[in-house]
């Protein structure tokens, strides 16, 4: 599937997604956001695993000022009735959907497009990329989860300083925030993000959903709470895909963990 403002491909069992309106940076105006929805919702159905990533120079330059500025000034009608952010909705389906995400970053990386890459489980950069949350200077707030997911990554701290200096952090200041895991060379992000997610395609579709459900909602729990959820859900992790990935270790037929080095 090729729209104008996303770009859809199934290879293997990796969904790649691509924000494609690089004449204003992969803005993110609501057409846009309608048409990540329906990709994010096929690669749900059809893919393991999705890679994000951004076509032209930036994988996004965040929230579509021109489309903001139209709402402010009422050229847009706010709709009739309060509903769901679109953006909390959209995001949290590849936060909390039933598949990882691992995106793929370059270039401006910044406010709703920050806000958007962190909304992926496993992030990867290259040497070009610039993140910030530059709301104080627009005058605006974020608005796609950022308070909760950006501020969980990074703390208060560290996030208080990027809204209210706007400065832009680097791959090497990117990575020591855990805004990623993962720094390669200008033009490699998109390939180190197909090899990583090929290699999650490996294990378990349970498990992984696991990891990408359990955790997060855990990290809100008290302690007690944590260990109990961890226990129904390390009882339900066994048949029948466990047993038989355990007899093939117990069989010696299983893979090295040697081999999962990057
Ligand atoms: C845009 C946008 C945009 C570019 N909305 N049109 N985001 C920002 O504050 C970032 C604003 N953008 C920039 O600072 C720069 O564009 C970039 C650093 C990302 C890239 O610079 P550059 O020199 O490559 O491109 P450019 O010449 O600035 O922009 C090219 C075109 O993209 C130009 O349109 P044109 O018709 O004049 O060609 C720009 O107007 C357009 N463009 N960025 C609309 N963001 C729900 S809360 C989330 C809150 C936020 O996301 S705040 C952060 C907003």
């Amino acid at each position: 599937m090729t729209d104008s403002l996303i770009t859809y491909a199934l290879k293997d069992k990796v969904a790649y997604i691509g924000l494609n309106r690089p004449d204003k940076r992969n803005a993110i105006n609501d057409p846009l956001v309608d048409a990540l929805r329906a990709a994010v919702l096929r690669a749900h159905e059809e893919a393991d695993v999705a890679v994000l990533h951004g076509h032209g120079s930036n994988f996004c330059a965040g929230l579509d000022l021109a489309e903001a500025l139209a709402r402010a000034t009422g050229q847009i009608k706010p709709p009739r009735k309060r509903r769901r952010h679109n953006w909390h909705e959209v995001f949290d389906l590849i936060a909390r959907g039933p598949i990882p995400f691992v995106a793929a970053l370059h270039g401006a990386v910044v406010g709703g497009g920050l806000e958007l890459a962190m909304a992926a489980h496993v992030r990867v950069c290259d040497e070009s990329a610039l993140f910030g949350l530059p709301e104080g200077q627009r005058g605006i707030f974020v608005g796609g989860g950022g308070t909760v997911r950006i501020q969980r990554v990074v703390g208060t701290t560290v996030m208080t300083d990027m809204m209210l200096t706007g400065r832009l952090l680097s791959p090497a200041e990117g990575l020591q925030e855990c805004i990623v895991r993962y720094v390669v060379p200008e033009g490699e992000a998109l390939n180190k993000a197909g090899e990583i997610a090929a290699r999650i395609a490996k294990n378990s579709i349970e498990t992984n959903w696991m990891i990408i459900n359990v955790l997060p909602r855990i990290q809100d729990m008290s302690h007690d709470d944590g260990l109990f959820v961890e226990q129904l859900n390390s009882a339900r992790a066994r048949p029948p895909e466990a047993e038989a990935r355990l007899r093939e270790f117990v069989e010696g037929k299983a893979c090295k963990l040697q081999d999962n080095q990057t």
